[in-house]
């Protein structure tokens, strides 16, 4: 297929937001940070990573959404043996979602017995309440609906299939510890597709008056090796979150840029979290190259549009 060459998603001009050089300790990147709005600020939970490639969250806020002020401790984690256990070789990507006044973040914890899905509530990014893993192994990329819908809480993940091969799938839940009903909304695309290999969720699904905007990355492999990451956009049923309305062909956003081609990993935009501004701009807020902070624009009505036609 051939595309319209009008970006809809456009780069901030002064990317990268946040670099290793924002932090207060010796850091080999920031990225892939989940970010809400907060009593009028913007709030950001970065994925940090250490020299020695150990991982913490910290804090960042913002008046604007582009600069951002780094706390200078990491967030307190449980310290509890099956928090430890679970999480001893890293924690990431963390997804904020705001639910019933509290603001739940999902994560990956990654151990010896493979990668689970992490669930921490807070009220005010001070106090943090430990509710748990929400999966087995091997399963991440989880992003919480910020609504119960048809009266049941609601997540999407990416178990991982055979082959390195994974889908979004949706499950429920009716008090965020017990999960059911799970199923696959949207496989990875057929072989040679920039979303062969795998597919996740990546912010948590933006309501909208045509269905949840669901802004996921799609993975395709280069000469055998390189694993290249993109943003694409589809829209969900209101009602039946897993039902796929539209689901764009294109990417809204690949690997272009220095900070996106160059880093720990290279080639890689992934998402953890977007907000929608009144005015109805989207800010999709991306790690680069598994390095660095970044942060796009794109109007809702043309990520929408992109979900039907492109
Ligand atoms: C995914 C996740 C992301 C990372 C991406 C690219 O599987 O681990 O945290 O950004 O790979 O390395």
């Amino acid at each position: 297929m051939l595309y319209d060459k009008k970006e809809i998603v456009k780069r901030y001009e002064h990317n990268p937001i946040l670099t290793a050089e924002d932090m207060p300790f010796a850091c080999s990147g920031v990225y892939n940070s989940g970010v809400i709005r907060l009593d009028g600020e913007y709030l950001m939970l970065c994925r940090v990573e250490s020299i020695d490639i150990s991982n913490y969250f910290f804090v960042a806020t913002s008046q604007d959404g582009y600069h951002f002020k780094v706390h200078e401790r990491p967030i307190d984690l449980p310290d509890d043996e099956e928090f430890r256990e679970y999480t001893a070789e890293m924690i990431y990507d963390p997804r904020i979602t705001p639910l019933e006044g509290a603001y739940y973040i999902c994560f990956a914890a990654h151990s010896r017995h493979g990668v689970r899905i992490g669930l921490i509530k807070t009220e005010d990014f001070v106090k943090y309440e430990w509710c748990g893993f929400l999966s087995e192994p091997d399963n991440r990329n989880a992003v919480l609906f910020p609504e119960k819908i048809g009266g049941r809480y609601v997540r999407l993940d990416r178990p991982i299939t055979p082959g390195d091969h994974g889908d979004i799938w949706i499950s429920y839940s009716p008090d965020l510890k017990y999960w059911g009903d799970s199923r696959c909304v949207v496989t990875h695309g057929r072989h040679g597709n920039w979303n062969w290999l795998k597919i996740g969720a990546g912010a948590v699904p933006i309501k909208t008056e045509q269905g949840w905007l669901e802004i996921w990355h799609g993975v395709h492999v280069m000469a055998g090796y390189q694993y290249v990451y993109h943003l694409g956009v589809m829209l969900l049923d209101l009602e039946h979150p897993d039902r796929v309305i539209a689901r764009g062909r294109a990417p809204i956003l690949s690997p272009r840029e220095l900070y996106e081609r160059v880093g720990l990993t290279s080639n890689v935009v992934f998402t953890s979290g977007a907000i929608l501004e009144d005015n109805g701009e989207v800010k999709i807020y991306y790690g680069g190259a598994d390095t660095v902070q970044c942060v796009a624009t794109a109007q809702l009505e043309d990520l929408i549009d992109a979900c039907f036609h492109r």
